[in-house]
């Protein structure tokens, strides 16, 4: 057993989830009155409703203690210090000051990083200005009608899920795409109905070397070259962020079009830089520094709130409390809010990534369960797909969902309407309907007690299903912000508690260096003999399918 799973907070823990488990939401509600007040607070902009968890005071103190046995607090002054807390790839994660709004310094290594920070976001204002009052224009002569932003992973889904989150503040002449996939159709469907004339490309990577968006930036610079007819187009109608300013100018990108950032960002945790460059383009600076307050707002509560009136850390304890004790293995998060579609994708990123780790801090295997599965979609569409599993499946997914008291559209009665169903929802999962109920309700119908009987088991709901309400007053670009600072903000206390780095990604590294290997073998068209008899049988099969013709679009 680790030094961690045999510790008194994580030992005092196991006993006390025996008798968690047993819980009932209907009874902790009905003796605690004052329950609603004492479990939710206020993070910034955001209102957590954490009520109706399966959580007594005690669950609350113990899971306190854990967090101060691990030592969080200081953790979070190391988060904000510029520690080396990506002990791995020795490195500092301070994506914080990318949207340090405090006029203070922030020091790394003995220097102030926020003069460069500062730097790059002016340099943002001026070229997204210039963008969109068409002052900037393509190769020969024409304002640009459209942006597309080629990159993978960080430097591609944190903008996309913005620029679609934010799209009420866009402009309908002035279209923001994202090209991710190296799937070729990714690339041609973007591109089949713009103007080579007046599109821009942005090519986002932090290393400048990823396979895919090197191989689709290459074949947007043929696209734009084959049709402008010159290759002088190219520096007019690229733009690059890189922390690899050397790879850019080898494409051909002029320097004063190169955005920078730094190191110490990580690729899931940089929208806030640089490759936040379509968002400031697509919806104009003012709003992406707006989204840059509303994190840094979360940031304060984050460093300042005391732990138990702390967003993050509660969102956090309850993920372990789930994950290590009541032994969920998935978490749903489910957006009633249609501009935030993408936002389950992002956070799976966001999460997985930085909790799929199995060794710790000191390089041993982790005895204990780290990062559940994350995976959701937006309300109320899942409420007529996957929510029976939430409800009446076997396992316990605990769900966070997330809602604007006020829409964004003022159409008829349509938000009210989404409201009503996300509260619902939660009502049902938590309070469930007993059999005595389900029973009452079939015969109030009309129907006969024999098949009232027959049916009431399968419409009786156990309840007990854990969900956070998650409230925001509107979504505007700040409250946009200090929502993904927050889920940031809880992956990070959870790797406090797990004691595992959630800053470096070993395995996507090795999904880059392996596909190097196979695609040689392919294209050589020669089986390798050091391959594995599956990947060997598979390129044969690929070889035998030969060249198929290719599509003939409409266009
Ligand atoms: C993010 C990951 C990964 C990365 C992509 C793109 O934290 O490291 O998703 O963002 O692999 O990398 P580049 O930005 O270097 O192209």
């Amino acid at each position: 057993m680790s030094a961690l799973t045999r510790s008194p907070a994580w030992q005092a823990l196991e006993a006390h989830a025996a008798t968690a488990r047993r819980l009932c939401l209907r009874t902790l509600f009905r003796e605690d009155p004052s329950r609603f007040e004492t479990h939710s607070l206020t993070a910034g902009p955001i209102f957590i409703d954490w009520s109706k968890h399966l959580v007594t005071g005690e669950t609350r103190q113990l899971l306190l203690s854990l967090a101060r046995q691990q030592g969080l607090e200081a953790a979070i002054g190391d988060l904000f210090g510029g520690a080396l807390v990506n002990h791995t790839e020795r490195r500092a994660a301070l994506h914080t000051a990318l949207r340090d709004r405090s006029g203070q310094p922030v020091l790394f290594g003995g220097r102030d990083v926020m003069p460069g920070v500062r730097d790059v976001l002016a340099r943002m204002r001026r070229f997204s200005d210039a963008i969109r009052d068409g002052s900037l224009r393509g190769h020969t002569g024409l304002p640009f009608d459209a942006v597309v932003n080629i990159g993978i992973g960080g430097s591609d889904l944190g903008p996309s899920m913005v620029v679609e989150a934010l799209r009420a503040h866009g402009r309908d002449d002035l279209r923001v795409r994202f090209v991710s996939n190296v799937d070729d159709t990714h690339l041609v469907e973007t591109l089949r109905d713009l103007d080579p004339a007046r599109t821009l490309f942005i090519v986002s990577s932090k290393t400048f070397t990823t396979q895919e968006t090197m191989t689709n930036a290459a074949s947007a610079r043929q696209w734009l070259v084959a049709s402008l007819g010159d290759a002088a187009a190219v520096g007019a109608h690229f733009a690059a962020v890189s922390t690899n300013v050397g790879a850019t100018a080898m494409f051909g990108i002029p320097s004063d079009r190169v955005f920078e950032f730094w190191d110490w960002v990580g690729g899931r945790y940089s929208l806030w830089s640089a490759i936040g460059l379509p968002i400031a383009i697509a919806v104009g600076m003012d709003r992406f520094e707006a989204l840059l307050e509303g994190a840094h707002a979360m940031d304060r509560h984050f460093r300042s709130a005391p732990l138990d009136i702390n967003g993050p850390a509660v969102l956090g304890l309850l993920g372990v409390w789930y994950a290590n004790f009541l032994g969920c293995a998935t978490h749903a998060v489910l957006p009633y809010d249609q501009y935030l579609h993408r936002l389950p994708a992002y956070l799976q990123q966001l999460d997985m990534e930085s909790s799929g780790k199995r060794i710790d801090r000191s390089g041993d295997p982790v005895e204990h369960a780290t990062g559940p599965v994350l995976w959701g979609e937006p309300g109320t569409n899942g409420q007529h797909a996957f929510f029976q599993l939430l409800h009446q499946g076997t396992q316990m997914v605990p769900a966070d969902f997330i809602v604007a008291a006020r829409g964004v559209r003022q159409l008829g009665r349509h938000h009210d309407i989404l409201l009503a169903n996300c509260l619902a929802q939660t009502q049902a999962l938590a309070f469930g309907k007993t059999e005595a109920e389900a029973y009452a309700e079939m015969e109030r119908a009309g129907m006969s007690a024999g098949e009232a009987r027959r049916l009431a088991p399968y419409r009786t709901f156990p309840g007990n299903r854990p969900s956070t309400t998650i409230l925001l007053e509107a979504l505007t670009p700040s409250s946009l912000g200090a929502l993904i600072a927050l889920y940031e903000h809880r992956v990070y206390v959870q790797s406090v508690i797990w004691e595992i780095n959630p800053f470096d990604q070993w395995g996507v590294e090795l999904g880059k260096q392996l596909a190097g290997g196979v695609l040689s073998t392919l294209e050589s068209r020669q089986g390798g003999v050091d391959l594995d008899a599956s990947t060997r049988g598979l390129l044969t099969r690929i070889a035998l399918a030969g060249d198929a013709p290719p599509a003939q679009g409409s266009r």
